[in-house]
């Protein structure tokens, strides 16, 4: 079992560090709206949830989202009475660069994004800029996507243009939201645009491009700005922590670390371990699968001694995602087989959820706040002392006002930041939660809410209302202690 969590915890007494950051999250697609004004392109959002209505839980899309486009000013002073002192907002890269390419710019946009990061400033807010958060320009997706390799140059021009035109703002960039789910869910299992199904083959595909991509665009920051400018770049990766099953059978122990190298090490394996390659046991097991369907190569590309060189290192903190732990037990002949060639097959794993773990309103999510400290172990374990920042967090709900279960969410995963901070010498230097704002969830629409702030889809305002987790995490801040 899980060990559970107690309100008489005597860590509850322990504080943040003073030089500590407090953040929310955002991301274009799920607050901008103004879709098709002031010069921005189309995405593979726009298009998918315009053409394939019914893949959205309410056939919703983000035509208006939250109008943070127009509101940017309204979210950045809730921001800043919560008293936080880092905002997690992503790029809009149809915004910027209309067709995908660097050779039309929209001014507009860059106009946009300018005054969101002055208005940050004015307010005290250090802001952490993630470049790319899935809304791919449509033209892109036209060439193939992200599992084509022309895909790579367009993105690193891309991150060159967001370096060179909002450099001297920002001193925090992540380059790349959660590839996992990205390449997982858009190339591979269809869960999210532009809903491909293509299992271990698009979504290997898509993690090397964005892999090459994101390892050449870290060496020309550092050769083109680095010394100018002084920023830090990370990567924000996404990571459930995985129990064994059995933790007594020896079988489920091995299979729950190489889950983890299959979805957490994927990416992370290669930027900051030694190797600046796939983790081992994935390379190992994906070609033995791909020989025993006959296939002349592996279905995981190889990178190029060059890449390598790029990718390893190619990172200055940990950017780290935790919503909800799994089980995982070894697959065994007597159970349900993987199709073949998917990644859970090339895994031989099974993954589970124990039935007593605290279900939400989303069947993905569970709450077991000892998990995320499980995984800041093993991201040590793995990776050394690098500087983390926890760049989401959050619990879904139905968008009530007050919110007892994200407070409770919040509270006890805050809590194992404090553990890990103090007890296990984890250099966790700053935490965001998802979200600042209620917002449009991709495939779950508008059912889904994260929000510390409530936000009125009906009234064309889009009205903003803090709920009772808005006013926990404040407290929090203030006080730098966990509020009882
Ligand atoms: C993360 C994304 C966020 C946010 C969150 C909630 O994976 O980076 O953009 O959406 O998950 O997830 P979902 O909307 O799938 O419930």
């Amino acid at each position: 079992a899980t060990p559970t969590h107690s309100p008489d915890d005597p860590d509850f007494n322990l504080q943040f560090p003073e030089k500590f950051f407090f953040s929310t999250a955002t991301a274009s697609y799920q607050i901008e709206g103004a879709w098709n004004v002031s010069g921005k392109g189309e995405n593979i959002w726009d298009r998918t949830t315009h053409e394939h209505p019914e893949l959205v839980l309410d056939r919703s899309n983000g035509d208006v989202a939250c109008d943070s486009y127009h509101k940017y000013k309204e979210d950045i002073q809730l921001a800043r009475q919560l008293g936080t002192n880092m905002y997690r907002f992503s790029l809009s890269w149809s915004r910027l660069l209309p067709t995908g390419a660097i050779d039309k710019v929209n001014e507009d946009g860059v106009r946009y994004y300018n005054a969101v990061l002055d208005e940050c400033k004015e307010n005290g807010i250090e802001p952490l800029v993630t470049i790319f958060h899935w809304d791919l320009p449509q033209p892109l997706q036209d060439i193939g996507g992200l599992p084509s390799d022309a895909v790579v140059d367009y993105m690193v021009d891309y991150f060159d243009f967001a370096f060179k035109t909002f450099g001297s703002k920002v001193k925090y960039w992540v380059t790349l939201n959660e590839p996992y789910s990205m390449c997982n869910e858009a190339y591979g299992n269809g869960g999210k645009a532009p809903a491909i199904h293509a299992e271990g083959r698009g979504d290997y595909l898509c993690a090397h491009n964005v892999l090459r991509a994101h390892g050449r665009a870290y060496r020309l920051y550092q050769k083109k700005y680095k010394a100018q400018q002084g920023g830090k770049i990370g990567m924000s990766s996404y990571s459930d922590f995985f129990y064994p099953k059995d933790p007594n059978n020896p079988n489920d122990v091995v299979a729950a670390e190489r889950w983890h190298q299959f979805q957490l090490g994927w990416f992370a394996h290669p930027v900051y371990s030694k190797d600046g390659d796939y983790p081992p046991i994935m390379r190992q097991h994906v070609d033995a699968a791909s020989k025993s369907q006959g296939l002349a190569r592996s279905r995981l590309p190889t990178f190029t001694e060059e890449e390598i060189k790029e990718i390893r290192g190619s990172a200055d903190f940990f950017g780290l995602n935790y919503y909800r732990p799994q089980l995982v037990s070894a697959l065994t002949p007597s159970d349900v087989q993987p199709p073949i060639g998917s990644k859970l097959g090339d895994a031989q794993v099974v993954l589970s959820f124990d039935p007593t773990w605290e279900k939400t309103i989303a069947d993905w999510l569970v709450v077991v706040p000892d998990g995320f400290g499980q995984l800041f172990k093993w991201v040590q374990k793995e990776y050394g002392d690098i500087e983390i920042i926890i760049t989401e967090n959050g619990y879904p709900d139905g968008g009530e006002l007050v919110d007892d279960g994200r407070v409770n969410y919040y509270r006890y995963h805050l809590l194992e930041v404090l553990k890990a901070i103090h007890h296990n010498k984890i250099n966790i230097i700053g935490y965001t939660a998802w979200s600042l704002l209620d917002n449009y969830e991709w495939f779950y629409g508008y059912v889904h809410k994260f929000g510390l702030h409530h936000v009125d889809f009906n009234d064309p305002n889009r009205t903003r209302t803090p709920k009772k987790s808005a006013a926990f995490y404040k407290k929090l801040i203030a006080t730098r202690k966990i509020p009882k």
